[in-house]
């Protein structure tokens, strides 16, 4: 559906791509918008703490932290700031204003525009039939959803869905909660976003996480960085391959568009950032085709084979591969057989260029490969993260310093969220010390991910719904269809800090239960409280709120969840709800005892730096089937796109938090004024006979012939690879078919859209 104000005041113009990251434009246009939000001292409050061993964790991504002695003041980088002041705004929606508008006409508003109303500041609830959210207790609140739970018919008709801002404590309640409710539906945003990761690292090295530290990324030989855009989504990642190329690593960035922060970085805190022409950042820029990254990596790997055949002994670390890994043998014959032709056509890219990577590979005694939704939101991203396992294996790049898997993770605990227990899967060994510890049984059936969730509430087989964080109705696939899934819900629940899509598309029954952000001061009966996080790297430390809370009416995530267990579960000595709210460190004593490497969790977390959850693969653990890391087969693939037609990839601006735009404008990529913009190869336009600049729909094809239709797009030629294009999400999620998903991790194919271009009907 396409809302009538999407871009309010949608005024084009594209200028040239920049060329370079951040640096003193990056400054001022990130405290731009904080001015924007709110005054210059709670500005000031904010920037001060973020990211400091006694502040709060940014609640932008997942990228680590420098250790304590090695930190700046300012440990935080342009969109760090955004994010942190879009939080502490002053702006705030009372419960005047939900008089004043009613949900339909919030419905009609952009998604810009509900995030720019400012903090929710106290719960409302939308009565059946009614046409406007009202003010509600939260007594009454927390009673009405404890109730409508109680009455469902099985507790798998539930879904509890998490998005990754939850901090540790609060996902750990909240997965209790579901458990001895009794189901496993939790979805979490990692079904949408890393799932192909934790499925293809699972296969191959038997854990789903990064191996690599911060040190490792600055020494690293030769680093890979695929299908990711850091400039936007983790800028600090930039500062870190500064690092990396003064200490005289190579980097290599794969991507479709040729993205600002892969060519050149200045860094903003640095004198030779603000005056001087800043660090090239790839040595080298392999412009591929979408979906092409899979047969890039059979490339590289065939090409390995090859030099070690002609050189027996210098190429591969056999001492490694024998020690270690199963399968080299099935692998390498297949490896082999791939060909040229096939890889040349999916990659899009010359012999030579493969080669000159090759040549990279060989004289490197180190190397990381970083990637993120570029590779995971593809049909094939679980067997091209296995082909990139391979291809560090055959190397022996894994567990050495320097060396290893890299998924950069976005929201800032999605990490933290798994290793509480928040999945739709969660192992036997860690249901059964949940169930021990709390003197209950976990169901032991998987429950339902996100588009699993969806088709059930489709059904009429889930009919509550709980979000905790996050933006369920806009980050998920097949907006039209996942509307229908909501509005038919008898209830649902969100646990947030700012109005967006969830709550206007809503069902029968709906609440709002507004919560303090990462910034807000949380203090509760034992006192001031903490929470904790980990990041991409499994560093795991304290985050303190500083600021005054944006509503004296707020409860803090914990509060909420522990409330609510001891209405649906009763007040039980085993669980202990009350005393869970009251003080954190009792949540975190049960962490301790339940969740692996938690041990003594609130002595170590106290300390400056936290603490690091080990890697089992540092040390030559692999908790596969066989006890070894596994080289895998993955048949040749590529995405099919039907000539006329482009593979469109649906993907973030410099100016927005996931479903939450903060401006029209991406500045890096010098598209200005407008969201509905649709980017292509010029060669592509001309031959599809579009002009730049042409008004037209974007049709996505899929075999259930479903039409699926996004209006009144500009068309904006681009420097995109051949074939593809590119356009902004949220509002592409109506294109992606709910069935649309990654083979084996069921992550929706965000980046592998077919779609044709139309005139716009309007204009046609
Ligand atoms: N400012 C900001 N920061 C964020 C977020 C945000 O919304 N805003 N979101 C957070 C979250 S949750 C996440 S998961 C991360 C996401 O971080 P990214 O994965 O960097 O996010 P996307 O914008 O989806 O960008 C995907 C990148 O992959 C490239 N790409 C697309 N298809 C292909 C392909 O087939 N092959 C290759 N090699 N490249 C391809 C795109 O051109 C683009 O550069 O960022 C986190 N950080
Ligand atoms: N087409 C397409 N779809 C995608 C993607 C894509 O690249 N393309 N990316 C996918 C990815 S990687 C992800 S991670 C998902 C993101 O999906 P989600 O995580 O569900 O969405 P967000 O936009 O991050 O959620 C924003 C909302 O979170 C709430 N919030 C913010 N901070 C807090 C807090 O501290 N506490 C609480 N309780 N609430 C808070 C606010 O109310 C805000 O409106 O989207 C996915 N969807
Ligand atoms: S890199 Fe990520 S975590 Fe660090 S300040 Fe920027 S947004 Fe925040
Ligand atoms: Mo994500």
């Amino acid at each position: 559906m396409t809302r009538t104000n999407e871009d309010p005041s949608d005024d084009l113009s594209v200028i040239p791509p920049k060329t370079w990251a951040t640096g003193v434009p990056a400054v001022t246009h990130a405290l731009e918008y904080s001015l924007s939000q709110t005054s210059a001292r709670r500005t000031a409050l904010t920037l001060l703490n973020i990211n400091q061993v006694k502040g709060f964790d940014c609640p932008g991504c997942a990228w680590p932290e420098p250790k304590p002695g090695r930190r700046h003041l300012n440990e935080y980088c342009e969109n760090g700031a955004k994010h942190v002041n879009d939080e502490a705004t002053s702006r705030r929606i009372t419960a005047d204003f939900f008089r004043e508008h009613s949900i339909d006409e919030l419905d009609a508003k952009s998604d810009y525009w509900l995030n720019q109303q400012g903090r929710l500041t106290e719960p409302m609830v939308k009565r059946p039939g009614a046409t406007h959210y009202e003010p509600i207790g939260w007594d009454e609140a927390l009673d009405l959803l404890a109730r409508e739970l109680r009455a469902l018919d099985s507790p798998d008709e539930a879904l509890f869905y998490v998005s990754g801002r939850l901090n540790n404590e609060a996902a750990f309640l909240l997965q209790l909660l579901a458990h001895a409710f009794g189901t496993n539906n939790l979805p979490d945003c990692s079904n949408l976003c890393h799932e192909s990761s934790g499925r293809g690292l699972g296969e191959s090295l038997g854990i789903g996480k990064g191996s690599v530290s911060l040190d490792d990324i600055h020494h690293s030989d030769l680093i890979f960085v695929v299908g990711q855009n850091p400039g936007t989504n983790h800028p600090r990642m930039l500062s870190s391959l500064e690092e990396t190329k003064r200490n005289g690593g190579r980097v290599v960035a794969v991507n479709t568009l040729p993205e600002a922060g892969l060519m050149r970085f200045k860094h903003p805190q640095k004198a030779r950032g603000v005056i001087g022409r800043g660090t090239p950042i790839a040595d080298q820029f392999v412009h591929i085709r979408a979906g092409g990254d899979l047969a890039l990596f059979q490339a590289l790997n065939k090409l390995l084979l090859e030099a070690e055949d002609a050189a027996p002994g210098t190429v591969l670390d056999h001492a490694w591969i024998t020690a270690h890994s199963t399968g080299f043998h099935e692998f390498a014959e297949h490896a082999r057989t791939v060909s040229w032709d096939d890889i040349l056509t999916a990659t899009g890219l010359t012999r030579q260029e493969i080669q000159q990577i090759h040549e990279r590979v060989l004289a490197s005694r180190s190397a990381i490969v970083c990637w993120a939704m570029g590779v995971t939101q593809h049909k094939h991203g679980v067997a091209t993260i296995r082909e990139i396992v391979n291809f560090l294996m055959l190397r022996g790049n894994i567990g050495k310093p320097g060396a290893g898997v890299c998924p950069v993770r976005g929201h800032s605990n999605v990490q933290g969220d798994r290793t509480m227990g928040v999945w739709e899967q969660m192992p036997q060994s860690f249901l059964d010390a949940l169930g021990r510890e709390f003197g209950f049984t976990a169901p032991s059936h998987h429950g339902y991910d996100a588009v699993q969730g969806i088709r059930a509430m489709l059904a009429g087989d889930a009919k509550v719904f709980l979000g905790v964080a996050g933006n369920f109705v806009r980050a998920t696939p097949d907006s039209a269809v996942t509307e229908r899934a909501m509005r038919g819900c008898r209830l649902t629940a969100h646990v947030s800090t700012k109005l967006n899509r969830s709550h206007t598309v809503c069902g029968e029954t709906a609440l709002i239960l507004p919560t303090l952000g990462r910034s807000d001061r949380d203090v509760q009966a034992a006192g001031e409280q903490f929470v904790t996080v980990e990041d991409s790297m499994s560093d795991v430390h304290a985050s303190r709120g500083k600021l005054p809370p944006a509503s004296p009416w707020l409860l803090s995530e914990v509060a909420i969840i522990a409330r609510l267990g001891r209405r649906i579960l009763g007040a039980t000595p085993e669980i202990p709800w009350e005393e869970f709210e009251d003080d954190y460190d009792t949540i975190r004593d049960r962490i301790s005892r339940v969740v692996p490497g938690f041990e003594d969790f609130n002595e170590r977390v106290s300390r400056p730096s936290g603490f690091n959850l080990p890697n089992p693969v540092n040390h030559g653990t692999f908790r596969t089937p066989t006890g070894k890391a596994t080289f895998t087969r993955n048949d040749f693939e590529m995405p099919l796109v039907p000539k006329g037609h482009l593979l469109l990839q649906s993907l973030r601006s410099h100016d927005q938090w996931n479903t939450v735009p903060y401006s029209l404008n991406d500045r890096y990529r010098g598209v200005m004024g407008a969201r509905r913009v649709v980017m292509v190869n010029p060669e592509d336009l001309a031959e599809l006979g579009i002009a730049d600049r042409d008004q037209v729909d974007l049709v996505s094809v899929w075999h259930d012939g479903v039409e699926r239709r996004a209006e009144n797009f500009t068309a904006v030629s681009y420097p995109a690879s051949r074939g593809s294009a590119a356009a902004y999400y949220p509002e592409t999620n109506v294109l992606v078919p709910l069935d649309s998903v990654a083979d084996k991790s069921n992550c929706p194919t965000s980046k592998a859209i077919v779609v044709r271009l139309e005139p716009a009907a309007a204009t046609a």
